[in-house]
């Protein structure tokens, strides 16, 4: 979908970064706070109750936290994946689970001023920094019990400030898709088309090779991804019922691989599941699976599954797809006629991922990475979700509806239409949507879990939006 940027657009780009860059830094101005957590609270002799810090995505609150000597601190993670709150050359918490607690047991420190961060990597860059200040007089005047509500430390969230920033945040979005049709601007795509061609054997071959790579999540935000042929989501594969095809895997990461076809029908010995059905592909080794694809459509995806819990949530996944998603053309569905034939111009993939080092993710980019996707009237755009994340996720398309016409490998006998989709881990369901003349307009498509979608700096991780051009104006109608 995005094309390579040019030199232009880079500069171009520089303009709309300035602006994102100014609100980032004012935003990190008003944050900044320190915490530490230990798991061993046991012995809590002393009388003043701990100090309550929350974890999140990315942020400590409060990020300028106060504590007595000899104190502790009560981390609350807030969030939706796992962080720690460490003292730098101090205590640490463990990594604490979304939901979880622990408590970081401060009696080391004398009086003083202390960093902390979160040590996950990519998450003190992503604005998990604070500071801690130890004092004798101090009565832990940061510590609202029930942590922060994710604003400024210790009072009243800014409002005129998280409103400037959602402002600045969407105008520089728009702007970007104005010039270059694409999200604001990243390094990297993924879900590249692969759709191999027969050799002289009458094989398809595919060739995946998988490392850990740097990865542009969002504008300035590079995290180690692990990935399939340096791109996340890996390669769109796509083959035709019947097919023989051959797969070599290289494994240039420092763990043992496989690969899973997930939803997809295979032999045994081809399901990937080491050490079950297949050895474990050593790092440095290269691995070949052979198979013939199933004789129906099927709608998967590919992941390692031996330690999918790091590569596949930092990026090892990918649609795997067996011929044409059947569409019920022809009938009529809630009182709606189904033309003859769709104009379907685009299938796409929408691969969501909650977790990891990518965290919360559509395709591998959070908001304002994520390309807006163009669907004019008269065209239906297929569009296939799939969970490779730890959590479900309702996504909501503004407006426009989707008309879901298949759940994970099996065309439904009685699609159905809906504004809301939940789809939960390794499910994959297939929609339609298909603009009509009175949808024009830019409409957002997030998922509605709102803290999935938004901070207190706006917008955030899994949105995007659809275009159904000619765009009105701002605040116009169309009719
Ligand atoms: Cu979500």
């Amino acid at each position: 979908m995005a094309s390579e940027r040019t030199a232009t657009e880079d500069r171009t780009l520089l303009n709309v970064f300035g602006t994102l860059v100014a609100v980032t830094a004012f935003l990190l101005a008003a944050i900044g706070v320190v915490v530490f957590v230990n798991k061993d609270a046991t012995t809590s002799s002393a009388t003043a109750a701990p100090v309550a810090v929350t974890l999140s995505e990315y942020k400590i609150g409060p990020s300028a936290i106060t504590a007595p000597v000899g104190g502790k601190l009560e981390v609350t993670n807030n969030g939706t994946m796992p962080h720690n709150l460490a003292v730098t050359n101090g205590p640490k918490t463990p990594d604490i689970a979304p939901g979880k607690s622990a408590v970081l047991d401060l009696s080391s420190l004398p009086a003083g001023t202390y960093e902390v961060t979160c040590t996950i990597p990519g998450h003190a860059a992503a604005g998990m920094k604070g500071t801690l200040t130890i004092s004798n007089s101090a009565s832990a005047s940061g510590s609202a019990a029930g942590g922060d509500t994710g604003h400024a430390a210790g009072g009243t969230p800014d409002y005129k400030a998280m409103d400037a920033a959602m402002v600045a945040g969407a105008d520089a979005y728009l702007a970007a898709f104005k010039e270059f049709g694409t999200g604001i601007p990243t390094k990297g795509r993924g879900n590249q088309l692969l759709e191999p061609v027969a050799g002289p054997d009458g094989v398809k071959q595919i060739d995946l090779t998988a490392s850990i790579i740097d990865w542009e999540v969002e504008p300035g935000k590079v995290v180690k991804a692990w990935a399939y042929n340096g791109q996340v989501p890996g390669p769109s594969i796509k083959v035709q019922p019947n097919d023989r095809i051959r797969v070599t895997l290289k494994n240039d990461t420092p763990m043992g691989q496989d690969i899973h076809w997930h939803g997809i029908s295979t032999p045994f010995g081809q399901d990937g599941v080491a050490p079950i059905s297949q050895p474990l592909v050593q790092p440095g080794e290269t691995y070949t699976y052979e198979f013939t694809a199933p004789s129906r459509p099927e709608m998967g995806m590919y992941h390692p599954h031996n330690g999918g819990e790091i590569s596949v949530v930092n990026g090892m996944y990918g649609q795997f797809q067996v011929g044409e998603v059947p569409l019920p053309t022809g009938r009529t569905i809630s009182g709606i006629r189904q033309p003859d034939n769709y104009n379907v111009t685009q299938q796409m993939p929408m691969v969501l991922n909650d977790a990891g080092n990518l965290g919360l993710t559509l395709n591998g980019k959070s908001f304002p990475a994520t390309d807006p996707i163009v669907a004019k009237v008269g065209e239906t755009l297929q569009v296939t979700y799939h969970n490779e994340g730890l959590q479900c996720h309702p996504m909501h398309l503004h407006r426009v509806k989707q008309l879901v016409v298949q759940k994970d490998d099996w065309a439904l006998d009685s699609p159905y239409y809906v504004d809301t989709l939940t789809i939960c881990p390794g499910e994959r369901y297939v929609v339609l949507i298909s603009p009509a003349a009175d949808e024009v307009g830019i409409w957002a498509w997030h998922c509605h879990i709102l803290t999935h979608a938004e901070t207190d700096k706006g917008l955030a991780y899994m949105v995007t939006a659809m275009v159904v051009p000619p765009v009105p104006e701002r605040g116009r109608s169309a009719t």
